[in-house]
């Protein structure tokens, strides 16, 4: 389906969506929500697609947040709607069986930086700002970012961020954990993409489970944690990547996973 604010390609397994509204900085306006639902809804069944990289369309921002031009005169009921929408958005992504990574390729702002948390593994590119400014607007991060960055980052780390509202530059952003790595910016994709390329060579249904495993861990305690972790190590073992990862160690030669 063609997009007004997205662009998407794919090649060997790989789809990258493009946020395209350079002119505004690639922020978020209800357009652009309800085409990243419909993409990750699309992608998440599409065959063709292994990895997901989501990145912003120029050099100069990822997402720089929630559009607030098309904000500034929202009414509670349309503001509540939009809130929705962005929740929504978020958990799709968040919730995706196929990894997804944030290729931060400039300013990653308020709703932009809650992307990238809503992403598996974040790559700054080396221009790469993240903030959470929504302070300097007078309201707070909205899409999740109030409990998704203390998870990421410790508490003591995003109060600082979401309540000076400041920005903290690509070696920063690594140092303390929101990214995972940084690189010059005309690396970025390829970057991201050869990533892609290392978790497709695994197992497709190991990496599903073990994605679930982490993101549905991490809501409950340790035990029922490692419990559920057991489950999933358990259903490991009902699939021909296992019998073939394990054969192909013992016999020294490269797995040839099917993803079944
Ligand atoms: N929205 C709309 N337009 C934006 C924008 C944004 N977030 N960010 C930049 N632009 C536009 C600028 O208005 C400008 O447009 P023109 O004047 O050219 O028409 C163009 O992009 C270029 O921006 P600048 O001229 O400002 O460029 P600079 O390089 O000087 O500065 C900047 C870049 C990214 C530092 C600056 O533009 C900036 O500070 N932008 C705002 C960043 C920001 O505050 N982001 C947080 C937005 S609040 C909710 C859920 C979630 C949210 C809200 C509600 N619900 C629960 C209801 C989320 C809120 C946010 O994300």
């Amino acid at each position: 389906m063609p997009y007004k604010n997205l662009l998407i390609e794919n090649e060997n397994g790989i789809t990258t969506v493009i946020i395209n509204r350079p002119k505004a900085m690639n922020a978020l306006n209800e357009l652009t929500l309800i085409e990243l639902q419909d993409a990750f809804i699309h992608l998440t069944e599409d065959k063709a697609t292994q990895v997901i990289i989501i990145t912003g369309s120029g050099e100069k921002a990822f997402i720089a947040g929630a559009d607030i031009a098309a904000m500034q005169s929202l009414t509670a009921l349309e503001a509540r709607q939009f809130a929705k929408l962005g929740h929504q958005v978020m958990r799709y992504i968040e919730a995706c069986p196929k990894p997804v990574i944030a290729a931060v390729n400039g300013f990653a702002l308020g709703g932009g930086c809650e992307l990238a948390l809503g992403c598996d593994i974040r790559i700054a590119a080396d221009n790469a700002r993240f903030g959470q400014p929504e302070v300097n607007l007078g309201i707070i991060p909205g899409f999740g970012g109030t409990q998704r960055l203390a998870r990421l980052i410790g508490k003591g780390r995003a109060l600082e961020l979401i309540l000076t509202g400041n920005m903290v530059d690509a070696a920063e952003s690594y140092r303390i954990g929101l990214a995972n790595k940084i690189v010059p910016q005309e690396q970025l994709l390829e970057t991201a993409k050869q990533m892609a390329t290392t978790i497709i060579s695994k197992g497709s249904y190991a990496v599903r489970l073990a994605k679930e495993a982490v993101r549905n861990g991490l809501e409950i305690d340790l035990e029922r944690a490692n419990q559920y972790e057991s489950e999933l190590f358990g259903l490991c073992f009902a699939t021909a990547d296992q019998k073939e990862g394990m054969e192909a160690f013992l016999e020294k030669r490269q797995a040839d996973f099917k993803g079944a």
